[in-house]
């Protein structure tokens, strides 16, 4: 704590003290009427007073006022103090304990079963779902439910995620996995993102097989290709006496993707063909892309494949296929 002292104001009126009488003085310290404060520096001035003296001449009296300007000025300082201001006492807060942020564990898959000891047809294949290299499995099974199975393909990523796809009671059809395919492979991409997916019947009926097309995502879990527009995206394999349609692997070294294939006719005599590029155009999404279409005459060995699900010369579905 300090204090501060403010200067003490000189007075210019000290030699009009001197001259005033003490009486004067008295008088007009209480006559005094005009005062003025500044800055806490009380300064009062007084003047205008009057002397009186009486003159005798020959008895005749006299008296005279002579107004007398005496100016007294009554300085009084007044020592001003000023106290710093004093912080209040710091008051004790309690801390506020804020618990810290815990991420929360990625999210579980969805479907994590896996066949039971007695689940029917259950179909393996081995592809590699992450990207990393290592060989990852795949299975696809059907469960009994009484009057049918429900079916379903799961992924087990090595050293990962397993889950699990369930596509339900499909009635007269079945599901079951034919391959590891590639929808997108890029030479050149990003290490870790060419990835394996899986080609797997979905469903089945009198003419032919429905094919889906599944992936692992970045979360390690198992989805379903849609069309893009909520869909399921779904590629058959059928034939009657006027069309056919099928699917192959198609690519170079440099790139690997699906074809749609379907071939139509009028007369039996001549099949107008159609090979379909199936593109990946969102991360969970496939679509028919650049069409090529061609004509083959009935007697073609070449049309064979266009009712067929064949890839790299092995024919899953199809004449001497698996199915
Ligand atoms: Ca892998
Ligand atoms: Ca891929």
């Amino acid at each position: 704590m300090s204090h501060r002292t403010r200067p003490v104001r000189s007075s210019t009126g000290r030699a009009a003290v001197a001259v005033a009488s003490f009486a004067a003085f008295g008088l007009l310290a209480t006559a005094c009427s005009d005062s003025k404060s500044i800055s806490g520096a009380e300064v009062t001035q007084s003047s205008a007073s009057s002397n009186a003296s009486t003159t005798s001449i020959g008895g005749d009296s006299t008296s005279t006022t002579v107004p007398t300007s005496s100016t007294a000025v009554a300085t009084s300082v007044v020592e001003t103090t000023i106290v710093e201001t004093t912080a209040p006492p710091a008051t004790t807060v309690a801390p506020i304990t804020v618990a810290p942020t815990v991420a929360p564990p990625p999210a579980a898959c969805a479907g994590t079963s896996s066949p039971s000891g007695g689940a029917v047809q259950v179909t393996p294949v081995v592809g590699d779902w992450n990207g990393d290299g290592v060989d990852d499995a795949g299975v696809s099974w059907g469960e009994p439910n009484g009057s049918g199975a429900d079916w379903f393909v799961r992924t087990e990523v090595t050293g990962g995620e397993s889950s699990t796809w369930a596509l339900g009671d499909l009635g007269v059809g079945f599901a079951a996995l034919l391959d590891s395919v590639d929808v997108d492979f890029s030479l050149g991409a990003p290490e870790g993102t060419n990835r394996d997916e899986l080609l797997a019947i979905v469903g089945s009926n009198a003419s032919g097989y429905n094919l889906g097309v599944f992936g692992v995502g970045a979360d390690g879990c198992i989805f379903r290709f849609d069309n893009g527009a909520g869909v399921a995206f779904v590629v058959p394999v059928a034939g009657s006496v006027s069309q056919v349609s099928g699917v192959r692997c198609d690519g170079g070294a440099g790139s690997q993707f699906l074809v749609a294939l379907h071939a139509s006719t009028s007369d039996g005599i001549s099949w107008d063909t159609e090979d379909a590029r199936i593109d990946r155009i969102g991360g969970h999404s496939l679509a028919l892309g650049m069409v090529i279409a061609g004509s083959l005459p009935a007697a073609s060995p070449l049309l064979d494949e266009y009712g067929e699900a064949t890839c790299g010369g092995h024919v899953y579905i199809g004449i001497g296929g698996d199915y």
